[in-house]
């Protein structure tokens, strides 16, 4: 390779920085997401999550339902240059039954940015995405969040981070007062204080007022009492936390916290300062052919989501894929790794929620857009040179389970296609009974919700009404061995056998009890609770 590539890509490796944002819902990471944008300069005036008629809406909660309701469904991709920084912001929703959706997205994460409600301090489906990332040993970095309202003892809330995720505290910068006596936070790594200005309006930059910890106005500016509060507080710090570690932070073991408010603005752009300071640039990523730097030569890059018509008017099919490694230009033609085709990426794209830019080149760290006729599945390895794939992405095991019927068949097409494509999406699991007289689809989810949104969009953007069966299973339990082994074990009592999304056996199952009864009596049955990966080498 010449050496100008070699330098192009080295360089472009060293601007970058790719991160997602995680947490329990409603901790802010859309509204924390849209104000980065916005000091980003990627937008020029915020919208708000759960917006008024008329009123701007937050950029990356785009889908339909998820203005209606003011959640986040489907995570979302957004690229924006800060201050020589090429970032690519990962937004991810917080419930947990579209938890797999945000699993699949920090796949494709090299930092983990997890926000924390002032007042509510760690919340299950936070602690549960923190096992993610460590599990991916991501750098974490938090957000104390809505510090304009009365919220926990800061000390409090790092001695919890601390005792309950095993992970050590570093505060970048420590509030001054919280709720109505919010005054600021001061920045212990430059020693100045930040003012918050309670009128500033959360959709345009907020001014930012600093003073030095020496100047003879502090007094003038915070009340009194919060400022020896505040030199107490610092004193303790001082004295009981560990000092700055960034080898530590890298290795997912020291979190730097951040306090802020998103939805005034405070403290957000300090937070991405540091963040740039501290964050891990595009690394290595395990494959078949042993660890891979992003710096090797070849073009290469992996499919962790699908999305169907981001475009309604185009009804077009998305697959976002992560640049590992190389330099990726448009109308290229690479090897698909599970199929072993080649495939030509034509009108690539630069995501930015619905929006998007064509797009020349990408380089690793980045995350594009392409467009997919229905060749790519999440998982997939794409490469150029000598074969390779990393890492699949496991599904969940489902835990509720129900026919979809479309009751009115001149919709026999649409509900074909709508099923097809929110299957390969991944927004659900779709299963077929073994039975070939039953050919209605069974939607297999995680939680409740999955359901809603798949009659939401089936109705929106398939236009199809359906109806739900509700099956009395629990469990999905996968068989080694596959048909085979499902043949040879014969009937197996108080359970549906169906084919999964690869067409292999997966038993329905009532419930633990159920299970337990079926161990014993078919003790040659393997049965998994995770599926063995479709695309992509087996995660250890
Ligand atoms: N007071 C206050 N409210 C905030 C702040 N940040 C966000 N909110 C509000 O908290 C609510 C939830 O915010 P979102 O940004 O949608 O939260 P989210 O984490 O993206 O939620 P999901 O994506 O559904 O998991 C909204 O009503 C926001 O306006 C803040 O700093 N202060
Ligand atoms: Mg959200």
């Amino acid at each position: 390779m010449p050496a100008e590539i070699q330098t192009e890509i080295q360089e472009a490796v060293e601007s970058r920085r790719n991160f997602a944002i995680i947490s329990h819902p409603d901790a802010g990471k859309t509204t924390l997401t849209e104000k980065l944008l916005l000091y980003g300069g990627a937008i020029h005036e915020a919208g708000a999550v759960k917006a008024r008629r008329a009123q701007r809406k937050a950029t990356s909660d785009w889908m339909e339902m998820e203005q209606q309701r003011g959640i986040s469904i489907t995570s979302t991709v957004l690229q924006f240059l800060y201050q020589g920084f090429q970032i690519n912001l990962l937004d991810t929703p917080g419930h947990q039954d579209f938890s797999e959706d945000t699993y699949r997205t920090l796949a494709a994460a090299d930092n983990a940015v997890m926000l924390i409600d002032a007042a509510k301090g760690l919340e299950p489906q936070t602690r549960k995405l923190f096992q993610v990332c460590q599990m991916r040993s991501l750098p974490i970095f938090t957000f104390v969040n809505k510090l304009d309202r009365p919220g926990r003892e800061a000390l409090e809330l790092l001695d919890e981070i601390e005792q309950e995720l095993g992970m050590q505290t570093y505060a970048v910068n420590w509030p001054i007062g919280m709720g109505d006596r919010f005054q600021g936070v001061f920045d212990r790594v430059h020693r100045q204080i930040h003012l918050f200005e309670r009128r500033a309006h959360g959709s345009k930059a907020a001014q930012d007022t600093v003073i030095d910890l020496g100047d003879p106005r502090i007094e003038e500016f915070l009340d009194q009492e919060l400022y020896y509060q505040l030199k107490e507080e610092l004193e303790i710090l001082e004295e009981i936390a560990a000092d700055f570690d960034l080898e530590q932070v890298h290795a997912g073991k020291m979190t730097p916290v951040f306090f802020g408010s998103a939805m005034t603005n405070f403290g957000v752009e300090l937070f991405l300062k540091s963040f740039l300071d501290y964050a891990l640039k595009p690394e290595s990523r395990k494959s078949s052919q042993g660890n891979i730097e992003p710096t090797y030569p070849d073009f290469t890059g992996f499919v962790f989501k699908l999305q169907a018509n981001m475009d309604p008017k185009h009804r077009d099919r998305v697959a976002f894929v992560r640049v590992c490694t190389g330099k990726f230009e448009k109308d290229m033609t690479v090897k698909h790794a599970r199929t072993g085709k080649a495939v030509r990426l034509y009108r690539p794209e630069k995501l930015f929620a619905q929006g998007r830019e064509s797009l020349d080149v990408a380089y690793p760290g980045d995350v594009i857009g392409l467009n997919n006729p229905g060749v790519f599945a999440i998982g997939d390895t794409i490469y150029n040179g000598k074969k390779l794939e990393y890492e699949g992405i496991p599904c969940f095991s489902p835990e509720i389970f129900a026919y979809i019927k479309n009751p009115n068949p001149s919709k026999f097409k649409q509900f074909q296609k709508g099923i097809t494509e929110l299957r390969e999406e991944g927004a659900i699991q779709i299963m077929y009974s073994a039975d070939e007289f039953k050919r209605d689809p069974i939607l297999a989810a995680v939680g409740q919700l999955q359901f809603e949104v798949v009659q939401f969009r089936l109705r929106n953007e398939y236009n199809v009404e359906t109806t739900l069966e509700p099956l009395s299973f629990s469990l999905a339990r996968w068989v080694a061995g596959g048909w085979e082994a499902v043949e040879k074990a014969g009937r197996v009592f108080n359970t549906m056998t169906v084919k999964d999304n690869w067409g292999r056996p997966v038993l329905l199952i009532r419930n633990e009890w159920n299970l337990g009864q079926i161990m014993a009596d078919h003790p040659e049955l393997k049965l998994n609770s995770t599926a063995p990966v479709g695309a992509g080498i087996q995660p250890d």
